[in-house]
Parts: C-alpha cells; structure tokens; sequence
C-alpha cells in the first residue's frame, strides 16, 4: 500500500530532475540563510547555480556532528525563531546534545514520510499502535505518532519503559502495532511470556522496528515471539528522525523518502563518492528541510544503495540494513568488527539467548574480546560438560565469522541488562590498560 504513490512511483528519470531542481534552491536556501554555510559555500566557491548535475554535490562540503555542535544550540537554523514550532534534540555519548529545529512545513513532511514506511508495510485506519519509544527529545516517538496518526490509525503514546504494563496494555487494548526498538520488542515478549500471556490473546501483527541495528536473525526471533511481521525503519535527528528511509513489505533494503533526501555513499577514508552499490559511509542532503538544513551530512553509518525498481513499485533508492557505524566499528587487534556480525553467529546457536555484551579491554598492547552470552536453560550450569561444549561451539563459530579469537563467557539466563530504548551492548575499556 502506498500513502502518496505519485511520488513513490515516480519514473527516476523525472525523480532526478526534481532532486536537481531541490538541491540548487537548497544550496541557495543554505548559502542565504545559515552564516555557517555561507562561509564554507563561499570557501568552496559553490552556488545553486554551479550545481549543473547530481554529481556536483561533490563539491559542496561536508557537515558533521561536530559542527552542530559547534554552532549549539540554535546556530544552524535557517529560519527566525517565531517559525520553529518543535525542537528536538539527540543525546550524544559526551557533551552537549545536537539540537535540531523544524517548521509547520518540516512537521507535515515528517509525517508523510512516516505515513509512507507505515503504509509500505500494510498499517491501516483500522490498527491500534502502541508506541513504545520514549517520548520527549528523542524523535522516535512523537516522528511514529505524527505519521501514524496521519493514516488515521489510532496511536496509543505509552513510551517506554514499565514493561509489564506495556504487555497488560497490548493484551487489553488490541494493540496491533508495535513500535519500538527491536531489543526492546524482544525484551517486551519474554515479559510478556512470564506474564502468562500468550500469542492467542494479543492481536499484534505489525512490527514497526529502528533506531538500532537488528539482524535478520534476531528479526526473525522477535517476530515468532509476537506473532508479528516487522519492517526496519532508519533516520536520525539530525536530519529528521524516523522516516528517512524504510523497509516495504519485500523487505529487500530500506526505501529513501527521495524526494526529501538525496543519499551518496562515501570512501569514510578518502571521503570520496563510492560508485553504487559499493559499502560505505551513507551521507546524506536534506532537499527540503526549512528549520535546520544539511548539507551532505556525514551519517558515519555503513551501508550500501541500490536504485534498480522494487518488487513493490516504488523507485526511490533503497540502503541496505545498516552494517554498523564507521566510528563504532570495533577495531580488534587490526580485524574491522561489527556488533551485527557477532549478533548473527549468536543467534543461530542453540541454547542461548538473543540478549549478549562485547567487553573490549587491552593487555600489552594488545586486544582481547569478550562475548558474554546468556543462557536460556539454567540447569545447563550444573552440566560442565555441556556447558564446555556450548561455549566451544561458540568460540568457533566466532573465529571463523569474525577471524580472531574470542573469550566466551556464558552468563545464567536473565543476568545481562535489558533496554527499553536502544541496546547498549559494547564496554570499551581499551583505554583503561591493565
Ligand atoms: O534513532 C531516529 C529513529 C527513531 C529512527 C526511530 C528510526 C526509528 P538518533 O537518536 O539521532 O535518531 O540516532 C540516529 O541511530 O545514525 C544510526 O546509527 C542509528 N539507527 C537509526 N535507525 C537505525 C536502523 C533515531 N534502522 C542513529 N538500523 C543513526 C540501524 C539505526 N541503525
């Protein structure tokens, strides 16, 4: 199902045109309005007017996190204060948050391109969504709500977070939509299992899952624990938030909004265009974005783009699931490492639970890794010799997926700590040499 299947169908061909048309008045936009980017477009020598093919964005400069940052909280909007009617902002690791602006027009696009991922996947007036992201700064939340609520379906705000009450209310209320982060889906429906609660009581039956990486493997978990068919969904706060790509019933890469977002795939080395479908750095242009505008933003997100049509029709580019980050890809002794491949290895052993930490530490200059999975089954602790056998498998299985050794530990069941938001499953203590 389409929400505005004009424009997701739209021949390439007249799609470019449009893209090209957007990106010259948005360099003029930016170059107007933003002292920031007066000053690097003036250093690039870049106007609207020098913009003569989608190619040229090569020349335009670069944006990161770093110069939002710089310019916090309010340096990078383009419009007066009078015509921001929400602001939003991502909480980083260290440091102050980057703080992002949207007007009335910035909203009502939000929503369509969230209306379009939930319809992609079959949501209706007729379903009831619970929206289990947490409300307030993150985008998550009120990004899903405002889409939702769009096609007319009837939005339940719950937030995250009392996980109990959350499986009561989707036993109670009908819910037949879960958004959420795909840890806390998982985390929702062992809960819900303990409760007592069964797949014949709940009505769940689409998943609208992102803000965090999630393998096919621990997808296909979540969904026979619900009983549900889930799609990925991808974006960031700083471009938008939810909406600017997502997956369609195909589930074959996540579908760009487009018309709003014009991707490239860079070299995050030599920072330089990647030919398509090549991997690399996503970075990413806002085409219509009024509050706070980008310019070839650095997504330090790895992933890969494909233009050829999908099954579904639509012609917008698709990415592949996020691989990792660029800046959280684990470097062990010299071996690129991402979570999501340490993810597939564990979730198709037999016997242990999706749920795991990587502890990174260094000993003479040298990395260790340490994969903590936990068990399902606890009588397994009393059984040394299956025990053995489990983490063996385990440690092989790792080696020959990831090249390198890992320590194995195996944890009782339900000792690791579980997320309502997104899953924070890597301790780096590189830096505390022992
Ligand atoms: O996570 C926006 C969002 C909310 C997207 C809800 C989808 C659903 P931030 O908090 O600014 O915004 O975090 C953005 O999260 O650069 C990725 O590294 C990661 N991320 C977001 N979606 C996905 C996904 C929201 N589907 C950062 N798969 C991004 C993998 C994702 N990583």
């Amino acid at each position: 199902m389409f929400f505005q299947k004009d424009i997701e169908t739209m021949p390439r061909k007249e799609l470019e045109s449009l893209q090209l048309e957007r990106l010259k008045r948005m360099v003029d936009y930016c170059y107007n309005n933003v002292p920031f980017y007066h000053k690097r477009l003036s250093e690039a020598g870049v106007t609207g007017d020098k913009i003569k093919c989608l190619s040229d964005i090569q020349y335009i400069p670069f944006t990161t996190k770093a110069d939002i940052r710089d310019n916090y909280p309010f340096g990078l909007f383009a419009v007066p204060q009078k015509k921001i009617v929400r602001i939003h902002a991502s909480s980083g690791t260290t440091g102050k948050p980057t703080v992002v602006g949207y007007t009335r027009n910035d909203i009502n696009n939000w929503s369509d391109c969230v209306a379009r991922l939930c319809m992609a996947v079959g949501v209706t007036d007729e379903d009831v969504a619970q929206i289990s992201f947490g409300y307030g700064l993150f985008t998550g939340a009120l990004g899903l709500h405002y889409g939702l609520e769009k096609i007319g379906c009837a939005v339940i705000p719950i937030s995250s977070g009392n996980t109990q009450k959350q499986a009561m209310i989707l036993k109670d209320f009908g819910s037949t939509v879960l958004v959420s982060t795909p840890s806390y889906a998982m985390y929702m429906s062992e809960v819900a299992h303990e409760m007592g609660i069964t797949n014949d009581d709940i009505k769940l039956r689409i998943g609208l899952f992102g803000s965090e990486g999630c393998t096919n493997e621990l997808r296909d978990l979540i969904e026979k624990g619900f009983g549900l068919f889930s799609t990925d969904n991808y974006g960031m706060s700083e471009l938008m938030g939810p909406g600017v790509s997502g997956e369609c019933e195909f589930r074959d890469g996540l579908h760009f909004a487009e018309d709003h977002f014009l991707p490239e795939i860079i070299d995050p080395q030599t920072c330089q265009p990647l030919p398509a479908g090549e991997n690399g750095e996503l970075v990413i242009t806002t085409l219509t974005k009024e509050g706070i505008p980008m310019l070839r933003y650095r997504t330090k997100d790895i992933s890969r783009l494909n233009y050829e049509p999908c099954a579904c029709g639509r012609t917008h580019a698709r990415m592949d699931k996020v691989k990792g980050r660029s800046d959280d890809m684990l470097k062990i002794r010299g071996v690129n490492v991402f979570p999501s491949q340490i993810e597939s290895v564990l979730t198709n052993i037999e016997g242990i639970s999706p749920h795991y930490q990587l502890v990174l530490t260094r000993r003479n200059y040298t990395d260790y890794l340490e994969v903590k999975i936990e068990l399902i089954d606890a009588t397994l602790l009393e059984n040394y010799a299956g025990l053995e056998s489990l983490r063996q498998s385990a440690v092989s299985k790792l080696r020959t997926v990831l090249g390198i050794d890992a320590k194995v530990t195996l944890v009782s069941p339900r000792s690791l700590e579980r997320y309502e938001g997104k899953a924070k499953r890597i301790v780096d203590m590189r830096n505390q040499e022992v």
